[in-house]
């Protein structure tokens, strides 16, 4: 039954920031997807009898994928595998299950926020047992064994069948397809007060919650509508399609830009929120109110205690190099730790292990604790609905309170996407060069206090990771980050991160992009962002 498959190596497989990422097309190369995930399977150690937890987003080449990666389980000798009903688990539920099964560890198909479709993107990346994604020494073992592949190990077995709830066999291996919703809901119900979310519902509170037609869509018409008792006409786009109805599955104000200007009518619903693809990440928009997700996280850290999972208070906080101070403020104000990390859930893993940390958030709409290992969309939406249940303020209510209590970090980001890499690498290559000559650089008003490459030293357990984004800190507290994006599929993306710090006696009403007006000149000055892409501007400010 077991067939031991010939192959020859692809250069290609390397994971980024959140596991391999490529068009659709290139996993359909043959052996593309096989030989991934055999190098997975062989640097995992521990896998005869053990339990491996399946799921995705659902987008097109999920069912395939999963079907492909089950008989390889088999063949390899994994005694168990779990897959979430029609191949679906978002990211944060995948983690979850990974931890109450006990499993080895998952995999978890998905390109996140990337469009899906036979044209665009799929993905796939390996989490550990603790459900979190597997850390760097990990990842880059496994493009190492990627490169060194004679054969990979398959069967020759008909498809389960990924619809039927409960048990099926697979040449000995057992499948057991799961809801994948029930045990999540249950969680969430575990750590926030639904009854008085209820309550805020019964006060005549409305939401919308928009599932951009991804993965979330069932887990938000169980929690929102099913639990906690909202219209079912509250969750839109609930239903997961393979091409996300031709959209990108990104919660962000270019992407859900339908959300944005329903919010920013005067009869808007109270709370507006959305996911992305694989259901990690969120938006939050209150009636004439978005949320920066730097914000948010500060708010989150502020504020989290008046959930029951958290009445303890939170031991830590950690946020990735790219999102703003804000949460430091907070950290500060509590007494707490705040550790700053690359960019990546991945690097969050070993703080939440060790207990140091209780939340972690990142500036690309992701914000998580430590009840699972992954940023996790659906807990910040009923983090945020059990904040707004227990304060009496509206969204915007509660962001100008706190603002006015710890200041205001200015902050966006600048995408240049499908910069040709050699381009990028170049722009890049310059700044870091620059670095030294940089400190008492004034750029109109503003002195560069200092610029380094920001490098990381794992405070749990030493691992070291350099190059990760060049930052340029100016007096005051206001900062340039440039990085290159590790999740694209085409050419490079620049993402250039600009902030400004405005303490609470100062201007906290201003437009965004007037606040940082000074700071996005100075970006060009340094860096000839337009000579060295070709662009008049950014692709996507978020
Ligand atoms: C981006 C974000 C990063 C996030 C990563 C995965 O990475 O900037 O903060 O962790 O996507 O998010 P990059 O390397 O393109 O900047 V998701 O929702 O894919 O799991
Ligand atoms: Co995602």
């Amino acid at each position: 039954m077991i067939k031991r498959v010939p192959t020859t190596p692809f250069a290609d497989q390397k994971p980024g920031t959140s596991g391999l990422r490529k068009k659709v097309k290139v996993f359909q190369t043959a052996n593309y997807l096989e030989n991934f995930i055999q190098a997975v399977f062989d640097v995992i150690d521990d896998k005869q009898g053990a339990s491996l937890i399946i799921g995705g987003d659902g987008r097109y080449f999920n069912r395939q994928a999963i079907q492909i990666a089950a008989k390889m389980a088999a063949a390899n000798g994994f005694g168990r595998v779990v897959i979430g009903r029609a191949g679906l688990l978002s990211t944060p539920a995948a983690s979850h299950i990974i931890r109450t099964q006990k499993a080895l560890g998952g995999l978890i198909l998905s390109a996140s926020h990337n469009p899906g479709g036979p044209d665009e993107d799929f993905g796939i990346k390996y989490n550990t047992a603790n459900g979190g994604p597997a850390p760097e020494g990990i990842t880059d073992a496994i493009f190492h064994r990627s490169r060194g592949l004679d054969h990979y190990l398959t069967l020759d077995a008909p498809d389960i069948d990924l619809d039927r709830l409960g048990d099926q066999s697979l040449a000995g291996m057992t499948v057991s397809i799961i809801d994948p919703v029930a045990a999540y809901a249950d969680l969430m119900e575990s750590l926030f007060d639904f009854n008085a979310m209820r309550r805020l519902r019964d006060h005549g509170f409305c939401m919308t919650f928009d599932a951009m037609s991804a993965v979330t869509g069932p887990y938000a018409v169980e929690i929102f509508h099913r639990r906690l008792g909202f219209p079912a006409s509250s969750v839109v786009n609930g239903e997961p399609l393979e091409d996300f109805g031709g959209h990108h599955p990104d919660p962000n104000l270019v992407h859900a830009h339908l959300l944005y200007e329903r919010m920013m009518q005067p009869d808007a619903p109270d709370f507006g929120a959305a996911s992305d693809g694989d259901g990690d990440r969120n938006l939050i928009i209150g009636r004439g109110r978005f949320v920066t997700p730097s914000d948010s996280l500060a708010i989150l850290a502020a504020n989290l205690h008046l959930a029951p999972g958290y009445a303890s208070g939170l031991k830590g906080v950690a946020r990735s190099m790219p999102t703003s101070a804000a949460v430091d403020r907070v950290a500060e104000a509590l007494g707490i730790a705040c550790y700053e990390t690359p960019t990546g859930w991945k690097f969050f893993g070993s703080l939440l292990d060790a207990g140091r940390v209780t939340l972690c958030g990142e500036e690309s709409a992701g914000a998580g604790s430590d009840h699972v290992r992954e940023k996790d969309g659906v807990w910040a939406v009923l983090a945020w609905l059990n904040i707004l249940a227990k304060r009496d303020l509206s969204v915007d209510g509660i962001v100008r309170d706190h603002w006015a209590r710890f200041g205001r970090n200015y902050y966006a980001r600048h995408d240049y996407e499908g910069v040709a890499t050699a381009d990028a690498d170049a722009l890049m290559t310059k700044l870091r060069a620059s670095l030294a000559t940089l400190p008492g650089r004034s750029v109109g008003a503003l002195t560069v206090a200092r610029a380094d490459d920001f490098a990381y030293v794992d405070p749990v357990d030493g691992a070291t990771s350099d190059r990760q984004g060049v930052r340029i800190l100016f007096e005051g507290g206001s900062r340039l980050v440039f990085r290159l994006s590790g999740t694209g599929t085409v050419g490079a993306t620049l993402r250039v991160y600009i902030e400004a710090y405005e303490p609470p006696t100062g201007r906290l009403d201003r437009e965004v992009h007037d606040a940082l007006a000074e700071l996005i000149l100075g970006a060009e000055t340094l860096a000839d962002i337009r000579k060295a892409t070709g662009k008049s501007a950014p692709d996507v400010i978020t």
